[in-house]
């Protein structure tokens, strides 16, 4: 393949909710541009995207996938990406790697909440923007609707670009509102009588959004009342990379409508690395932005870093700053460690076609490096930067996850952590509190694939189980106690004795111990003895096994003995003074419980709602936007793991929520009776 230059590439992911077309869209470009002589379907299980045996079985896509295509005199490369709201993971890779995010809407169902979630990242990554509204050859197609919707949500000015022939059945080809030409099967075709004055109204359009781009374009309009067809090109290019104008087109990608229309405007309109020469990096800590011009090191961004049958172990990168070739010498960021660059590759779908660089603004495959994880950079040796990390999206998803075995045990571990590197949406932790190893990420279907990924790639096999709540024990209320260890019988003797007194703190505050003993009645080498009692008691828990919080215990008075006193007995007096006030106390337990912010269509809402407050969930706000409902709320995280099944029942799949923890609350007390009672069975 010839060399291109930054000038000449074409970097885009298609992103939006799953089943709009994505990667049917992605076939039809491959296809037209001759990247692929057949064109496949998802039907078949045979397109470039979606070459994963899980993809083909599930008839979805599952992870981002990269493939490449000559247009002209251009290189497009496209990223594909799942819609299902476990993979968003990739989605976020994909968008930090590419200038401009696709968001692609089925116009049928019009725009989704996850449409809007996706366009909410590409902001957050200062993508530019465009949209296709795919499947307009389906019944009940709409175009215009979605237009005016798209306004109401958007602050950007929506221009169609190109415009249907006719919806459903009457759709045949498209128009292109810059040149107003109308095309279909690749000719040139009169515009249809009915939309006629829809062309000339959205022209009108396209050379306002083309002359507010720039103040020498916007004066020769005023004065002339128009500009030539090259003017409104490159104004629209600059509107769209300042992000003032989104672009949308249309299309049937299985009918391959439109898709030839879409590929001619992409080198005119999207940015290529060139236009865009800031990113943000971080360095000793700090965040900055560089200038990719003036910066003359390489810089790499790892968007996803996998072993997997059909690729091998293998890096996807993106160039941002100057080229690699082999033998290169290299750093991963993030890791400080040092590499050497292997065998390289483009990549289209599964196929690999060895090359021996990547060159500045392009992408890529190298053979894996040893340390490099997904979201990583690549730097330059001794640049000690590294580009700005995103923050993956909070788990929505729990389990504990145990190995079958011995044998399993002593690999899952590894296993574990090559998946994590590999999609760092998936977490896996030790619980300290409850001990449990919790495996925790975006969705059901994402952590199933983990156990099948696990038993196929790792050969380790292990269950799942719905993890232990990290419930804490507490008190409301005040006590006095004392006790008396003694063992005097034979040998060297054991005695201590302590009174405490046991009172509640705020939730959320520090254990305090307060020393008050007068008169040397312990003698003081002998509290520290008197603390750790208290302290391994109070992590072991006394209600139901659960670490005891929010406690303050004074020792105030006890007495010793000569010779048989030791640390060791006021540690076993203090403990068990501790057991019986504590008790004596009104112990209560506390459940740890999460804010969330759920977002879902209008029409769910009631169902929803309901649901929350079956789950004990307590509604703190809401608001509407255009078809979703917003709502903030509060729920208990025992309610919380099993969530977002229910959210997707519910929702279709179309609802979302993110949550994070918020604080401790006391549990009801029926609950804490079934929690005592399980936990003393579990015995
Ligand atoms: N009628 C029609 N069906 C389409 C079109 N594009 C995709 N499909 C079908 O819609 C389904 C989902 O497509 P897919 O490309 O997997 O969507 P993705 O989840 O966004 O990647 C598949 O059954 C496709 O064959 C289209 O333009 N028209
Ligand atoms: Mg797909």
């Amino acid at each position: 393949m010839k060399k291109y230059d930054m000038e000449n590439l074409r970097n885009f992911a298609l992103v939006g909710a799953s089943g709009v077309g994505k990667t049917s869209i992605a076939e039809a470009m491959l296809y037209n541009s001759k990247a692929i002589t057949r064109m496949g379907r998802i039907e078949d299980g045979n397109t470039t995207m979606d070459f994963d045996k899980n993809e083909i079985e599930k008839g979805m896509s599952i992870m981002l996938s990269l493939a490449y295509l000559e247009w002209n005199s251009s290189k497009y490369n496209i990223i594909d990406t799942p819609g299902c709201g476990d993979f968003r993971g990739d989605m976020i890779s994909a968008l930090r790697a590419v200038e401009t995010a696709v968001l692609v809407i089925n116009a049928v169902n019009g725009i989704e909440v996850i449409s809007e979630q996706a366009i909410n990242y590409a902001d957050k990554l200062k993508n530019c923007k465009a949209v296709i509204i795919n499947k307009i050859d389906r019944e009940n197609a709409k175009f215009e609707e979605i237009i005016n919707s798209l306004q109401r949500i958007s602050e950007q000015v929506i221009v169609p670009i190109t415009i249907p022939t006719g919806l459903s059945e009457k759709f045949n080809g498209v128009v292109n509102t810059v040149s107003q030409k109308a095309f279909s099967g690749g000719k040139v075709i009169e515009i249809p009588g009915e939309i006629k004055s829809d062309v000339e109204n959205w022209h009108e359009k396209v050379i306002e959004a083309a002359a507010e781009s720039d103040d020498s374009l916007m004066k020769k309009y005023f004065e002339e009342e128009k500009l030539s067809e090259d003017e409104i090109n490159s104004g629209l290019k600059k509107s769209i990379i300042q992000r003032t104008t989104l672009p949308v087109f249309c299309c049937s990608a299985t009918k391959n409508i439109g898709i030839m229309e879409i590929l001619n405007v992409i080198e005119n309109f999207f940015p290529s690395p060139k236009d865009i020469q800031k990113i943000s990096i971080l360095k000793n800590e700090k965040e900055d932005e560089i200038d990719l011009e003036k910066y003359n090191k390489k810089l790499g961004y790892v968007l996803k870093s996998l072993s997997e049958p059909n690729l091998g172990d293998i890096s996807l990168v993106r160039m941002f700053s100057n080229s690699l070739s082999s033998g290169d010498e290299i750093e991963i960021a993030e890791k400080r460690s040092k590499e050497k660059i292997g065998q390289q590759y483009f990549i289209c779908g599964k196929k690999r076609i060895e090359t021996d660089h990547i060159s500045d603004g392009d992408f890529g495959g190298l053979v894996k490096l040893k340390n490099a994880k997904t979201l990583n950079s690549i730097n330059e040796k001794g640049a000690g930067m590294f580009i700005k990390p995103i923050q993956m999206p909070e788990p929505v998803y729990w389990k504990t996850i145990k190995a079958k075995t011995q044998s399993d045990e002593d690999k899952i571990g590894e296993a574990l952590s090559k998946i994590t590197d590999a999609d760092p949406s998936i977490n896996s932790v030790m619980n300290s509190e409850t001990k449990e190893n919790i495996i925790s990420g975006q969705g059901e279907i994402q952590i199933s694939l983990v156990l099948k990924l696990l038993k196929n790639r790792y050969n380790v096999e292990a269950n799942l189980f719905e993890p232990k709540i990290p419930y804490r024990e507490t008190i409301t209320g005040n006590s006095q106690a004392n006790y008396r260890h003694k063992k005097q019988s034979g040998g060297h003797g054991q005695y201590g004795e302590v009174y405490i007194k046991i009172s509640s703190k705020e939730i959320g505050s520090e254990f305090e111990f307060i020393n008050s003993i007068v008169g040397g009645a312990i003698p003081s080498k002998f509290i520290p003895g008197v603390k750790k009692g208290l302290v391994e008691k109070m992590t072991n828990g006394i209600l139901a096994g659960y670490p005891i919080v929010d406690i303050c215990v004074e020792l105030y008075d006890g007495t010793f003995h000569e010779v048989d006193s030791s640390e060791l007995s006021f540690k076993l007096a203090a403990s068990n003074a501790l057991k019986d006030g504590f008790m004596r106390a009104n112990p209560i337990l506390l459940e740890p419980i999460h804010k969330m912010q759920i977002i879902v269509p209008v029409e769910n809402m009631g169902d929803v709602m309901g649901d929350i407050s079956s789950r004990r969930g307590k509604i703190l706000g809401m608001s509407q936007k255009e078809n979703k409902q917003i709502i903030n709320a509060e729920m208990p995280l025992s309610e919380l793991y099993s969530y977002y099944t229910s959210l997707k029942s519910l929702t279709q799949g179309r609802g979302y929520f993110t949550q994070e923890f918020a604080y401790y609350q006391k549990l009801p007390g029926d609950i804490t009776k079934k929690v005592i009672e399980k936990n003393k069975a579990d015995e």
